[in-house]
């Protein structure tokens, strides 16, 4: 499973107050966490901590801040064009691009960008007109998106596609839409592209996040989702996460097999 961590967002009171004060001490203790609890990416977003003529900035220093504390590599998100690119820019190490939609244009932008610096890419399904509300038009877009990634070059392992997990709590039949598209797109491509969400997308607005959390994980990671934006410091969804890995054979097992997935994963 690659993980990545979704803490380094200005969604988060105590990011925001970090972005706004440029108090290092914060984003130092989230990447240790983040790395220490097993995250191949840290996610990069600088939310709405400043206005939208300041958020360029706030990404530069953000991305610059957290390269100080880790090597791990980073995810730039951001849906403004600007911000994205300067985060991109400001990255020692190749990024994962988060996220193009699945217009041509914008797709075809970003798959450039990703060529140009080595980097990966995580493209949406969906368009101007927003998200799917059904499994066929997500599919669709996906199928877009491979044909372009193809078109240009770009390897299959650089590709995220993002299924785009939406609120139980908003729209219910959401999340078993979303795991009959991670089905139905096994096998689109040869090698396979990868398949993500944001996790915690799922349970916003909702009572007993970490449960809805975990619970729809494994669902996901049993229709073949094998990347993920999350919360890492969140042990039991990563105790979850680590029990799925071995029932679906991706882990030897052995008696601890919980702390032997965690050291695998443990960077130098
Ligand atoms: N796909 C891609 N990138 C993404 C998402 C996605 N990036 C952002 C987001 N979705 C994933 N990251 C988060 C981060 C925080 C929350 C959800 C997803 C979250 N925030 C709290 C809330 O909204 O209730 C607010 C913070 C708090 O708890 O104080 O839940 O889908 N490619």
């Amino acid at each position: 499973m690659i993980i990545v961590g979704e803490r380094l967002n200005g969604q988060f009171g105590d990011v925001e107050q970090a972005i706004k004060q440029k108090d290092e001490s914060i984003i130092k203790d989230l990447v240790d966490a983040q790395v220490e609890a097993g995250s191949d990416y840290l996610d990069v977003n600088v939310g709405t901590a400043v206005p939208s003529r300041e958020k360029a900035d706030a990404m530069v220093w953000m991305v610059e801040t957290i390269q100080k504390f880790t090597d791990v590599p980073l995810a730039i998100d951001s849906p403004i064009d600007e911000v994205l690119k300067v985060g991109v820019e400001a990255c020692e190490h190749p990024p994962l691009i988060n996220s193009a939609q699945a217009d041509p244009e914008e797709l075809n932008d970003y798959i450039q960008l990703a060529m140009k610096h080595d980097a990966s890419l995580i493209a949406l399904t969906m368009d101007e007109d927003g998200v799917p509300n059904d499994v066929a038009k997500r599919v669709e877009l996906a199928g877009n998106i491979v044909v372009a990634a193809m078109e240009a070059g770009m390897p299959f392992d650089r590709l995220f596609i993002d299924v785009v997990a939406l609120p139980v709590r908003a729209t219910q039949a959401q999340p078993g839409i979303v795991l009959e598209a991670i089905s139905q797109l096994q096998g689109i491509a040869d090698p396979s592209p990868h398949f993500i969400i944001g996790l915690s997308n799922v349970s916003q607005g909702a009572v007993k996040r970490s449960l809805i959390n975990r619970t729809y994980l494994v669902m996901c990671m049993a229709m073949g989702l094998d990347a993920a934006i999350l919360d890492p410091m969140d042990e039991e969804l990563m105790d979850a996460l680590i029990t799925t890995e071995l029932l679906l054979n991706k882990q030897i097992y052995s008696d601890s097999f919980l702390n032997a997935y965690r050291s695998s994963k443990r960077r130098g």
